[in-house]
């Protein structure tokens, strides 16, 4: 896959008929190369090579067996991870937040023009919630929102190795009510969704050239869409990885969502059995329902 002279591969994680899990390449919309017989069972070792973008190209060439995508049940592209999350990255969150609570209003004003980004974690490996799969909403919220956010993925070394999609499902009355509530706005069952599946090889001036769109669907008709450009992130990857890294070691690598610039309206909130669609220009579509939690 190209784009804009740019060789890009997406690696996926699917189950197999036994339960276990493979790793595919996904070669078009329609096909998923299975990448077992070649001895490749985990992501962790392509996000680790440096050769990874050439390797997936040569196997690309060979006749390990294609699937059918329509026909795989898509795992989150995530192993032992960390996912962590920034905030306050694009003027649009900044200028939400501070509306959403006059508490905290000048922290999100300060944060967003200082030196160090705001980071927080989100979420472990195992909780994440994949492709098709459900988000929540707290049952002791009033305001939740989807947050569509550029996924970077990083190896061991803190080197960027690829991107996903990333929905940092939060609670907004919980978060303005008082900052210290933020780990609760923020982390909950179903609060994380990433996939549908890893993007090698785009560099940082290519991905900021990408799109970011949310569609919000009830009873089958578009409630909410909002779009931004991945432009409009203040903070330069390698801002964030050097903080996210910094006096930490992740041994299986890190996932860092980098912040929402695509904000509803104050009087929506997501509702049970809502359809959140996610679609990054480069990368694919990230699509769940909504249910409480
Ligand atoms: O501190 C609030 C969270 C901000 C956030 O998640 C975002 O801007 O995406
Ligand atoms: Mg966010």
């Amino acid at each position: 896959m190209e784009q804009a002279g740019t060789v890009m591969h997406s690696i996926c994680r699917f189950t197999d008929p036994r339960g276990g899990v493979r790793i595919g390449l996904v070669l078009n919309s329609t096909t998923v190369l299975d990448l077992s017989p070649a001895g490749i069972d985990r992501l962790q070792p392509l996000l680790e090579s440096s050769h990874a973008v050439a390797q997936l190209t040569e196997l690309a060439g060979t006749d390990l067996p294609r699937l059918a995508l329509a026909d795989l049940r898509l795992c989150p592209p995530v192993e032992a991870q960390e996912i962590w999350a920034a905030g306050v990255t694009y003027s649009r969150s900044k200028a939400a937040r501070m509306e959403e609570s006059d508490f905290s209003a000048t922290a999100y004003d300060r944060v967003y023009a200082a030196e160090r980004p705001e980071l927080f974690f989100k979420a472990l490996a195992e909780k994440v919630v994949g492709p098709g799969e459900a988000v929540g909403i707290r049952r002791d919220a009033r305001w939740s929102v989807p947050e569509p956010e550029l996924a970077l993925v990083f190896n061991s070394r803190g080197e960027l190795a690829g991107y996903t999609v990333g929905n940092d499902m939060s609670s907004r009355d919980i978060e303005g009510e008082n900052l210290l509530y933020l780990p609760q706005a923020k982390i909950y069952e179903g609060s994380c969704a990433l996939g549908p599946w890893i993007t090698l090889g785009p560099d940082e001036p290519t991905a900021r050239s990408w799109d970011i769109k949310l569609e919000v669907h009830r009873h089958g008709g578009p409630v909410f869409t909002g779009e931004t450009s991945v432009s409009r992130l203040r903070r330069s990857f390698s801002d964030l990885a050097d903080f996210l890294f910094r006096s930490q070691r992740f041994p299986h690598g890190a996932i860092l969502l980098t912040g929402t610039g695509i904000i509803p309206p104050d009087d929506f909130t997501l509702t049970a059995g809502d359809e959140v669609e996610i679609r990054i220009g480069g990368i694919g579509t990230l699509r769940n329902h909504v249910v409480g939690v």
